[in-house]
This record gives structure tokens, C-alpha cells and sequence, in this order.
């Protein structure tokens, strides 16, 4: 496949790790250069490991997303964190994201640890670059590079303002080995269309509760009914039912709002997102009800897909 003046195809997968928040989805919308996960500043925003795959002439790279590792206080953080564990040990390259804009805490600690057991090569990325002044980018560049002893690389980005993206991206395929592209040149992302639609739902529900709320919120998609859009010939009109499960009755009302405003407002951006998702006009229908303490039930996890 090589020739003396081209150099080899790489590929391979790398995996995104990091503490809730720390830009780790933003990062692969960013690298990917299309949505393929939802973003939110609550904490546990990404629930599954979600493939993102960049093509670029000399390689191509499969970028895993994780969810945040962290401390787990339900069942369900437990499995985010073997979702966590089991990417990490099918990988050829570790990226561990540390936002500049924090102190390297205990949770990053307790990751670098981790990763001390694992052979891919770590690249460390100081996110959110942007968000932080130049000494604060240089000293958290000093303080990870104290805390990943042996990383492979330490490299500043702002998945925001594309800063520095596109090197990453280069040296990430520099650190693959070589071999055939894995995904066809027109697929970014191997999420299913019903996955993609509840989590649609999901990030704009995130912002709009507080406390616990964001936590105990999980959508399903019920229905999906794709007919003849009437008012557009030869276009489909795509009718979609999702359920917004909450585990406690006193949640319901923080979800739905003063005569239902809240619930409304997600549906509008959540409808958005569809349209552009799916190149079809959307009809909504949103409802939320109570499943009970799920987040430390087996079978109610299942049930969620969790
Ligand atoms: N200013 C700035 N904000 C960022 C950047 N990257 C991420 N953020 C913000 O940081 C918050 C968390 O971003 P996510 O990408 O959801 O973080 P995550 O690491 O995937 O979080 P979990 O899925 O919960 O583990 C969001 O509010 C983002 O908008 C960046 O480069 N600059
Ligand atoms: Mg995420």
C-alpha cells in the first residue's frame, strides 16, 4: 500500500477518558467536525461509549467517548465506569482530557492511576484552552505533565474555538498503527437513529433541571413512525414518541414547568435536532413519567439500555 513518497495509511481506535465535564464529547464533535454525542455542564452527560470516526488522507481515526470516571454512588455509575474500563482495554491510544480552566483534582489522580495499568500510549489534552488565561494553560501543562508520568504527549486544545484541533488529529494518527481504514469514507458515527433521538431529547431536558434531576433523567424512544410528508412530496414526515423517565413523583413537576413550559422548550430544541438529524419534518410527542429508583435497579438499567 506504501510508496516511498506517500507515507503508510494508520488506523485504529482511541479512546477519550476523562472526569465528568471535562470536555471529552466536545472534543470528538469537535475532531469528528460533526455532533456525534450530546454536551451538557451537568456532570454524567455521556452514558455509552460512542464511536466517532475522523477521515483524513494518511489515516483514519476511531475516536470511543466515554463516559466520565468518577466516584460511583448508584449502580448506574458503576457501569459508566466499566463502560469506561472495557474501552480502555481494547484500545491503541488513550486520550486523558484535563480542562485548563480546573486544579488537577483527586479525580484526576485517581484516573492517572488507572491508566498506569494500561499499555496504548496516553496522550494528555489540556481542554477548554480558551476558557483559561496563557500562565493558567502553561501551569496545568506543567501540573499534568507532573501527574501522567511517561504520557506521550501533552497538547493544549480548545475544542470551542478549534484551537490546536487539527494538530492533535495528526499526531493522534502519527500513534496508529498501520493499516486499512476501518469505516467507509461517508460514516462519522456507528450510534443507532433511535439512540441518537432519545439523547437529542436528553441534552436540552439536561440544562433545563437542577440538582439531582439531570441524574435521574432517561429518555426511550417508544415509537418512530415514518410516513409521506403531506406537504412535501417525495419527503417522509417522521412521528416520534419518547418517554422522559424520572425516579421520583416530586421530579415530574421540574421537568415539565409552570403549565408545561418546560417540557415544551425541549421539545422545540429536541424537534430541531431531529429534523436536522434525519432531513425530515418531525412531530414530537414527549411524556414524562416515574420509574422508580432505576438508577440502582439491574432491571430497570436494562430496560433503559444502561
Ligand atoms: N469554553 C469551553 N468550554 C468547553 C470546551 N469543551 C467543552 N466545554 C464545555 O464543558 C462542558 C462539558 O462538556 P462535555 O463535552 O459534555 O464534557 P464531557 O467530558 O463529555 O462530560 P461527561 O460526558 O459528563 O463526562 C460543556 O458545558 C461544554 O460546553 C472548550 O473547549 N471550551
Ligand atoms: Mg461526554
Amino acid at each position: 500500500m506504501s510508496t516511498p513518497e506517500q507515507p503508510p495509511h494508520r488506523s485504529g481506535f482511541v479512546a477519550l477518558v476523562g472526569r465528568p465535564n471535562a470536555g471529552k464529547t466536545t472534543l470528538t464533535n469537535a475532531l469528528v467536525g460533526e455532533k456525534v454525542g450530546i454536551v451538557s455542564n451537568r456532570p454524567q452527560t455521556t452514558r455509552h461509549a460512542i464511536r466517532g470516526v475522523v477521515h483524513r488522507p494518511g489515516g483514519q481515526l476511531v475516536l470511543v467517548d466515554t463516559p466520565g470516571l468518577h466516584k460511583p454512588k448508584s449502580l448506574l455509575g458503576k457501569r459508566l465506569n466499566d463502560v469506561v474500563r472495557d474501552t480502555l482495554s481494547d484500545v491503541d491510544v488513550i486520550v486523558f482530557c484535563i480542562p485548563a480552566d480546573q486544579p488537577v483534582g483527586t479525580g484526576d489522580a485517581f484516573i492517572a492511576r488507572q491508566l498506569r495499568e494500561v499499555k496504548a500510549p496516553v496522550v494528555v489534552v489540556v481542554t477548554k484552552t480558551d476558557a483559561a488565561s496563557k500562565k493558567q494553560v502553561f501551569e496545568q501543562l506543567v501540573a499534568v505533565s507532573k501527574l501522567v508520568e511517561g504520557a506521550a504527549e501533552v497538547v493544549p486544545v480548545s475544542a470551542v474555538s478549534g484551537d490546536q484541533v487539527e494538530l492533535l488529529e495528526d499526531l493522534l494518527i502519527g500513534l496508529l498503527p498501520e493499516g486499512p481504514p476501518l469505516y467507509p469514507e461517508e460514516q462519522t458515527t456507528d450510534e443507532d437513529v433511535e439512540r441518537q433521538l432519545a439523547e437529542l431529547i436528553r441534552e436540552p431536558a439536561l440544562e433545563k433541571v437542577r440538582q439531582e434531576v439531570p441524574h435521574s433523567l432517561a429518555v426511550t424512544i417508544e415509537e418512530i413512525n415514518r410516513r409521506p410528508d403531506p406537504k412535501r412530496p417525495g419527503e417522509e414526515f417522521v412521528e416520534v414518541h419518547a418517554l422522559l423517565h424520572v425516579e421520583r413523583n416530586s421530579q415530574k413537576p421540574m421537568l415539565l414547568g409552570k403549565g408545561g413550559s418546560v417540557i415544551k422548550q425541549i421539545g422545540t430544541e429536541a424537534r430541531a435536532g431531529m429534523e436536522t438529524l434525519l432531513g425530515a419534518r418531525v412531530h414530537l410527542e414527549l411524556h414524562v413519567t416515574v420509574l422508580g429508583e432505576w438508577q440502582d435497579d439491574p432491571k430497570k438499567l436494562n430496560r433503559l439500555g444502561y
